[in-house]
């Protein structure tokens, strides 16, 4: 009988997979050899990845799981009025209310799906665990891909002490890529910043726009001007894969009123009324965090809209700072025309 965890799983539109401890002794050891190697950037590691503990769950007592979820996410529209128009920014997928969908995703498990067990939050790198569990496979931009979400998809780490069930004799799962990746090649081609390179599939996160507009502080040299294209993050090495959908998109309800956006763009201290309702936007976003890059991030967007002299606007006809993307112009005959420095 199929286990009541898939029932849960399928009635959400979720992906769920599980397996035992060892998947992560498995993920510490890749994760170790490719530090030895220096082939892992050293400060990247330290500074992005000391948060993972895999020795947690080995040193748990008793009976846990590794426990998986990856859960569907759009992107959404963030809006500003920038001289005297109404603009959108795009979010990309799993940035709205990144951190409070892992409770909330635990709070279903307990009620729905693993009532009376423990259900925890597990500090580890999800694509490695969620990869060597099945259930995803990498691109080769380093993202991990599950039909039909493709790569729009967040992913969520649990560890249980549920009775669940596991094979006798359970191995990880060897990592692989999409076969749409054979011969491809587009996000090398698009992205704006040269982090995907042919010779290896791990990416120079060291050299990710993402890295770039996630931390706080001037822009790094590598980081071109007219590379900007989303509020926080970077879309082209998913949007131009031809292994994915047209990106969903949804309306995030936040509005930041033109004496916001001015305060924003404006830089200066984060001080006064202005400031306090722009938190309270952020709040709204779940992305409280943001505030240290959300001005600088926000102008860097409108200056390399301005240098583009274009006018962007949705298939709505709205003024809007989304990349001009459609279906028609995904794939990779265009993408691969694409410059570096953003489409
Ligand atoms: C640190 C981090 C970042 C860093 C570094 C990214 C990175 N690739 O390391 C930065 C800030 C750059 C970043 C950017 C983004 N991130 Co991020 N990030 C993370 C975080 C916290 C850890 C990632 C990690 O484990 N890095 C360590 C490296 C070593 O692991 P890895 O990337 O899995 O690398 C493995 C593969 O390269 C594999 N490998 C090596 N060689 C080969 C060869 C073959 C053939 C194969 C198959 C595999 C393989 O081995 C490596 C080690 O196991 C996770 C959340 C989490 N707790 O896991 C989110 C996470 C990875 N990010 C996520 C997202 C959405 C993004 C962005 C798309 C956001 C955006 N729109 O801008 C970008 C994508 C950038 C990209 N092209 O990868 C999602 C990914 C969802 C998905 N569909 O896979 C995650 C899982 C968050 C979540 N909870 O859903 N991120
Ligand atoms: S753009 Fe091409 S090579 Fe890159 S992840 Fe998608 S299918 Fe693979
Ligand atoms: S998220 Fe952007 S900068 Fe980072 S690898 Fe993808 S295309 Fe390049």
């Amino acid at each position: 009988m199929e286990h009541q965890l898939l029932r849960w799983a399928a009635s959400r539109g979720y992906h769920v997979a599980w397996g035992p401890l060892s998947v992560l002794g498995a993920v510490g050891a890749d994760l170790e050899a490719r530090s030895a190697t220096g082939e892992l950037d050293a400060a990247f590691a330290r500074d992005n990845l000391s948060f993972f503990n895999v020795e947690q769950a080995a040193a748990a007592v008793g009976r846990w799981t590794v426990l998986l979820v990856a859960v569907p996410r759009p992107a959404h529209l963030v809006s500003f009025i920038v001289g005297g128009e109404r603009v959108e920014a795009i979010l990309p997928p799993t940035y709205q209310r990144y951190r409070p969908i892992f409770e909330d995703v635990r709070q279903d498990l307990l009620a729905h799906a693993l009532p009376s067990s423990r259900v925890e939050l597990i500090e580890a790198p999800l694509k490695a665990v969620a990869s060597r569990l099945g259930l995803v496979r990498y691109g080769r931009n380093n993202v991990t891909y599950a039909p039909p979400f493709g790569s729009y998809l967040q992913l969520l780490g649990y560890l249980t002490d549920a009775d669940l069930p596991i094979e006798p004799g359970w191995q990880p799962r060897e990592p692989c890529l999409l076969d749409e990746c054979d011969g491809c090649g587009v996000c090398e081609a698009v992205c704006p910043t040269g982090a995907v390179t042919s010779e290896r599939v791990l990416l120079h996160a060291e050299r990710c726009l993402t890295l770039a507009n996630e931390t706080a502080g001037a822009w790094p040299s590598w980081v071109p001007s007219t590379a900007h294209h989303c509020l926080i993050g970077c879309l082209h090495c998913q949007r131009f894969c031809p292994a994915n959908a047209e990106l969903p998109v949804e309306n995030s309800g936040v509005a930041f009123s033109e004496e916001e956006t001015t305060v924003l763009l404006a830089g200066g201290e984060h001080q006064g009324p202005v400031w306090d309702s722009i938190r309270g936007k952020l709040e709204l976003l779940g992305q409280p965090y943001q505030e240290p890059m959300i001005g600088r991030n926000l102008k860097a967007l409108v200056d390399a809209q301005g240098a583009e002299r274009q006018p962007l606007h949705d298939r709505a006809g709205r003024g809007a700072l989304l990349p001009r993307l459609t279906s028609e112009s995904r794939g990779p005959q265009k993408a691969r025309g694409a410059s570096r420095t953003g489409a």
